[in-house]
């Protein structure tokens, strides 16, 4: 997707503190952190959102990421949250995909 942010992270176009990567995924730091560790990981070929008939083997292997994201970002002891925005009422503002890891220091019990 030649607009997208994301893709063009993933090509190197435009820079990002990227933390893992794989052949079909990228994890690199959200550039408006809302928590200590705010990480997000996307797949490397451009899906809107998880409504745009993600496969399901890519889907799995993206949340495989997620504990290994965590361990190298050092709260997978002490705990994180996983977030997928999707569409509009979501807020979701990048229409690439992606998965945010969060933590660093607690979180209020809430909503979610
Ligand atoms: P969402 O609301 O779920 O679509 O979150 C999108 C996140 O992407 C948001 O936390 C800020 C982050 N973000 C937006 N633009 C960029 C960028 O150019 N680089 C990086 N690293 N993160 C970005």
């Amino acid at each position: 997707m030649d607009d997208c942010i994301f893709c063009k992270i993933v090509s190197g176009e435009i820079p990002g503190t990227i933390i893992y990567e794989d052949e079909y995924c990228l994890a690199f730091e959200d550039a408006n952190p809302q928590m200590p560790v705010h990480t997000l990981i996307v797949p490397k070929e451009h899906y809107a959102s998880l409504a745009d008939d993600v496969p399901a083997d890519l889907l799995g292997h993206l949340f495989s990421v997620v504990p290994k994201v965590a361990q190298i970002k050092g709260v997978a002891d002490s705990g994180y949250r996983t977030i997928v925005n999707t569409g509009d009422d979501a807020a979701q503002t990048v229409k690439h995909l992606h998965i945010h890891v969060c933590g660093g220091e607690p979180m209020k019990e809430g909503m979610f």
